[in-house]
């Protein structure tokens, strides 16, 4: 009895310290939970006030920025002038005309009137050898495919099919395939037993005889009289027009030619200010019109303003939009007339991109329809291992390539010589 009244006695008194105890402990811990509410309110208090003096003083800078904001566009107009201050090409002149990011354009565009960075443009000469390791991909197909199978004991008929399924692969074509392969076994045949090396020279001079290599290859850039001579290019989008447009008129630079570029692309304000940026480099003078404009305008503007500087060329850059045949045709053949209203157009030089292959070539062939093409310039060539489309491009469409873009660098773009390519394809 005692022992459970003792028990009991303690469960009691152990419930009346619990019930004394417990509010207290709660009352404790809602103290420092007020405590803590108290503490944050204060930090976001501060932080609210440290935000708004912040904010008053960005406030003040871009206020003060607004006045070299305003004073950006006169600098900026002439974009030869904004240009050379930002040789990295495209980023630092297009952000300068909108607005916010400002800083970085107006500061470096005050100097540069002073003193611009007009750079010097390699030379042309033999650049297609200094550039022959860019066709490595292409090197591989030609150059190891071809003349392993060429080094084979016996050039049996199952061997020949292997070579002419190369060549296909390279996108040579299957017409001009047929051809190389003819040529190149009836050669074989009448030298009877051929070594490799006497092959590949064979393969070489069969190469180069499929690439026309007495075609006119000049670049028709000299003035006639006293009117520049006015260069069209075109091709699809994203081919390479633009940075064509500038690798040129730095190629014509470094011959001593003096050039006008015209913006004749208006439908995305980027590409006439990716062309400034190309021509300010150089040091040469852009023509463009108001975004969305009528390119056969601008065009007309640049050929005017070429002959008004006498310079020696005028290279005008296109759009390419070609969801449309019609309004493509239209589009060109305008500005085509517009600047014939100045005197004949030398060049028409249709940019290719050589990874798009025999697509690429059924696109080229509707630009040959609305223009007169003179040219081809066959770009990307470094990023393809089928550098055997320049074959099926030269005899395809009858038009001899003039020019080939061998990287995205300012000065990868070289005079096409058909012995020279073939030797880089084929390798030592
Ligand atoms: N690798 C490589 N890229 C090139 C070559 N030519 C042009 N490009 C790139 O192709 C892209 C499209 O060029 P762009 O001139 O804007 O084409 P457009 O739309 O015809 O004016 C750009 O990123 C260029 O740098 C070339 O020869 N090799
Ligand atoms: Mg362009």
């Amino acid at each position: 009895m005692p022992a459970s009244e003792f028990w009991l006695l303690l469960a009691f008194g152990l419930l009346m310290v619990a019930a004394f105890y417990v509010p207290a402990l709660r009352g404790r811990s809602r103290e420092r939970t007020r405590q803590r509410e108290r503490l944050e309110r204060e930090r976001l208090e501060r932080e609210r006030l440290e935000r708004e003096a912040g904010q008053t003083s960005t406030g003040t800078s871009l206020a003060e920025r607004a006045a070299p904001e305003v004073e950006a566009p006169d600098v900026v107009a002439p974009p030869e002038k904004i240009a050379p201050s930002a040789p990295p090409a495209p980023a630092p002149a297009p952000p300068t005309p909108p607005s916010a990011p400002a800083p970085a354009g107006p500061a470096p565009a005050a100097p540069a009137p002073a003193a611009p960075e007009i750079e010097t443009p390699a030379p042309t000469a033999g650049r297609l050898v200094r550039l022959r390791a860019r066709l490595s991909k292409s090197q591989n197909l030609f150059g190891k495919g071809l003349l392993a199978l060429l080094s084979r004991d016996k050039l049996d008929e199952e061997t020949w099919e292997e070579i002419e399924e190369t060549l296909i692969s390279a996108d040579v074509g299957v017409e001009p395939t047929r051809q190389i392969v003819e040529g190149l076994r009836e050669r074989a045949r009448v030298l009877g037993t051929a070594s490799a090396t006497d092959l590949r020279g064979l393969l070489a001079e069969e190469l180069v005889k499929a690439l026309d290599p007495n075609a006119d290859r000049t670049l028709k850039a000299t003035p006639q009289g006293d009117l520049p001579a006015v260069l069209l290019v075109v091709g699809v989008n994203g081919s390479g027009k633009t940075t064509t447009c500038g690798k040129i008129a730095r190629v014509l630079v470094a011959d001593g030619r003096s050039v006008v570029l015209g913006a004749a692309d208006t439908f995305r304000a980027a590409a006439a200010e990716q062309l400034a940026t190309w021509a300010g480099r150089v040091g040469a003078e852009v023509v463009r019109g108001p975004e969305g404009g009528d390119p056969a305008a601008v065009a007309f503007d640049a050929v005017r303003r070429g002959i008004d500087t006498r310079v020696d060329t005028v290279l005008i850059d296109t759009a390419g939009r070609l969801q449309n045949k019609v309004g493509l045709m239209d589009e060109l053949g305008k500005v085509k007339r517009v600047v014939e209203k100045h005197g004949p157009v030398a060049e028409t030089l249709l940019v290719l991109d050589a990874t798009t292959g025999q697509n690429g070539l059924e696109q080229a062939r509707v630009f040959t329809e609305v223009v007169n093409v003179t040219g081809v310039v066959l770009t990307k060539l470094d990023g393809t291992a089928k550098g055997g489309i320049v074959i099926a491009v030269q005899r395809k469409l009858g038009i001899a390539v003039k020019l080939v873009g061998l990287g995205e660098g300012p000065d990868d773009l070289a005079p096409f010589e058909p012995r020279a390519f073939v030797d880089a394809l084929l390798g030592d």
